[in-house]
């Protein structure tokens, strides 16, 4: 590639970009699952939503040992895709490996370990061995665990939760591509919900180290043949990860790193990969908030999608701003300060889906 990503047009830097990346091995096999899902409901003529939720990960070596990682627990994707199911969609989930998911976020094992919610059952019987007893939810937990279980248990039975991971940034830019257009028979009833946090910079595999960059010089008569197999040993020039510049200093620590802009896939999904009809809704993290309603507004002129969610790193769980291109433009929804407690299970529900009813209007978490 002799341009940089950054100033090509859209289509011209996607086809950049997905040249440059082998699409991820697995993606014959999701394209398999989120086809077969997506018939079956497009058969129901139900609606389908794509829930993206999580970071991406930017590796810095081919044999990834080093990454950025972009902020998100996948909290506001793992609960929006509830309140989904919940209004009747089916929900296509892809979303960062290990990140939170729907219905089991309220048992994680971060915050709320699931062992802390179970206890060992008194005998209930003179026979019945007390040191092999039962293990049942502690009756505290009952109501909320038997609500969250049989939710679960119907979005699964019925095939309307489909889980799709991805890890790094371009994992997720094949994975989206693939989906957005498997899901094209939709039409007006595909939805696309983009909360997961996409990394804005990457580094193009040309430039890309192979394997584990070193902060020490690897002296010039190594020859420990051995060794030289292993991952550990690379030529110090793999501490540099720029192009056409002067090389770092071989005794520095230093590494330097110099990463390209991601295209702008938002421009590619709305005009090319996503179907006719079908709703857009991204979301704009910041963390200064004199610049957060300037940004959500660039991003829906730029892209002219339907709604841009504004959310400040800080405040996140407890206001939003939807951003949209016909009046009132800029809505501000709080969650309501007597509300912003803790749910049984410790895990605070958001503020975000239950907003999101297509051609309805806004319900709940009204500002206060
Ligand atoms: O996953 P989470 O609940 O911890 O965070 C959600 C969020 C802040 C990543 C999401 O609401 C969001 O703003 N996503 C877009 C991030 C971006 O501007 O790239």
């Amino acid at each position: 590639m002799t341009s940089s990503i950054g100033d090509m047009e859209p289509a011209e830097a996607e086809s950049a970009y997905f040249n440059e990346y082998p699409p991820p091995k697995t993606l014959p096999n999701l394209e398999a699952l989120a086809r077969a899902f997506i018939e079956r409901h497009v058969e129901a003529n139900r609606r389908v939503v794509l829930v993206t939720s999580g970071g991406t990960t930017v590796p810095l070596e081919a044999q990834t040992v080093r990454f950025i990682d972009n902020f998100s627990a996948g909290t506001r994707g793992a609960t929006s895709a509830e309140y989904f199911l919940e209004q009747g969609y089916a929900v296509i989930f892809l979303h960062r490996q290990y990140s939170l998911l729907p219905y089991s976020r309220h048992y994680s094992h971060s915050t709320n370990c699931f062992l802390d919610f179970m206890d060992e059952a008194p005998p209930t019987s003179e026979s019945e061995n007390p040191d092999h007893g039962r293990i049942v939810v502690r009756s505290e937990y009952q109501d909320e665990m038997r609500d969250v279980l049989r939710k679960y248990r119907y979005a699964k039975q019925n095939n309307l939760l489909l889980l799709l991971p991805f890890t790094t940034v371009s994992e997720y830019m094949f994975e989206l591509r693939s989906l957005a257009k498997l899901m094209r028979p939709l039409g007006p009833n595909a939805l696309f919900y983009l909360a997961a946090a996409v990394s804005d910079f990457f580094i193009p595999r040309h430039r890309m180290a192979e394997h584990k960059i070193q902060s020490s010089e690897i002296p010039a008569n190594f020859s420990d043949e051995s060794a030289v197999a292993s991952d550990e040993a690379v030529a110090s020039d793999d501490i540099y990860t720029g192009e056409n510049e002067p090389e770092p200093p071989k005794s520095g620590k230093k590494l330097v790193v110099n990463l390209d802009p991601v295209p702008k896939f938002l421009h590619r999904l709305v005009d090319g990969w996503a179907p006719e009809g079908s709703m857009v809704v991204s979301f704009k993290l910041e963390t200064d908030p004199s610049l957060l309603v300037y940004k959500a507004k660039t991003a829906l002129q730029r892209y002219s999608h339907h709604l841009v969610i504004g959310n400040l790193l800080s405040t996140r769980k407890w206001e939003v701003v939807f951003i949209t291109p016909d009046p009132p433009y800029e809505r501000w929804i709080r969650v309501p300060k007597a509300r912003r407690s803790k749910s049984i299970s410790g895990v605070e529900d958001q503020v975000g889906l239950a907003e999101i009813k297509k051609g309805g209007s806004a319900t709940s978490a009204e500002a206060e």
